[in-house]
């Protein structure tokens, strides 16, 4: 059997810890226990050299709040890159990540470029932020999950690696992979139902009791055509519509004018 390629992430964090929340649940844990994914942490507190484990400084300029170090997360970052060579990485298939609100924003479809690298190494900051001149020096790409500010670059780390776990050949099963979600085809998801059959006095859509699986089919890819119509407009500029789809949503807008 050819073995998949392994996709290995090293994360640069003060809080090590936090990474559990994907090595040990789920498919992003499953990913790491079946050898998939190689997740490490490195944390730049280890990489300090006086008596308090010192990590942050004031502003020069002034202001409130503390700055990353530049020395612990370079020492840090040098120390990242030994551990990818020492598992076989080239040291030029290395890219270091910067996760902040100043970088580009994440989508599915760069979701799928970064899925198809080996070696990320995942700066993820606290405080204030971090010196400027890490960034010049040892950062390749800065990317942003949203526009918003959260209290470290560690959620959004593994935000990341999920998404790109997601993406790497042999994580998903086989169910999971042919269900893969709205956005393989740029388009929102359909509504999805169980048992029971009735509740709070709203029926399943009766299509999806009718056991008419083409009809079902054009139903649920009707539904993503609406709803990415009705909530996301944006993204349907993005997908050219063959004469099945444009029908399909055609009839679908003329049912919701009827609603208005
Ligand atoms: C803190 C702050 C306080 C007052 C005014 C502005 C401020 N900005 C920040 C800030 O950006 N703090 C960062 C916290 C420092 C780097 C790590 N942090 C972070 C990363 N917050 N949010 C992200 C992030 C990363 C990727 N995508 C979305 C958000």
């Amino acid at each position: 059997m050819a073995t998949p390629p392994v996709m290995r992430f090293c994360v640069v964090t003060l809080f090590p810890e936090m990474f559990a929340a994907i090595s040990g649940y789920g498919i992003t844990g499953r990913a790491v226990s079946r050898g998939l994914v190689e997740l490490n942490c490195i944390n730049p507190r280890e990489f300090t050299d006086d008596r308090h484990q010192t990590v942050d400084g004031r502003p020069y300029g002034g202001g409130p709040g503390m700055v990353m170090m530049i020395g612990p997360l370079a020492a840090a970052t040098a120390a990242a890159k030994r551990w990818l060579i020492a598992r076989n990485a080239e040291a030029d298939s290395i890219r270091v990540i910067y996760l902040s609100p100043q970088g580009k924003p994440l989508n599915h479809s760069s979701a799928v470029q970064l899925s198809k690298l080996e070696n990320l190494i995942l700066i993820a900051g606290r405080y204030e932020g971090i010196d400027e001149r890490f960034i010049e020096t040892e950062v390749d790409e800065e990317w942003s999950i949203g526009d918003y500010v959260l209290s470290g670059g560690e959620l959004p780390a593994m935000v990341m690696i999920d998404a790109l776990t997601r993406m790497l050949p042999g994580v998903l099963g086989d169910a999971e992979s042919a269900m893969q979600d709205s956005f393989v085809s740029g388009l929102l998801d359909c509504p999805h139902y169980t048992r029971p059959e009735e509740y709070a006095g709203i029926r399943v859509p009766s299509v999806l009791l009718s056991g008419d699986h083409k009809r079902i089919e054009r139903w649920r890819l009707q539904q993503s055509l609406g709803r990415t119509w009705e909530r996301r407009p944006e993204l349907l500029k993005s997908i050219q519509l063959d004469s099945t789809s444009s029908a399909l949503l055609q009839a679908y807008q003329v049912e919701h004018e009827a609603e208005q």
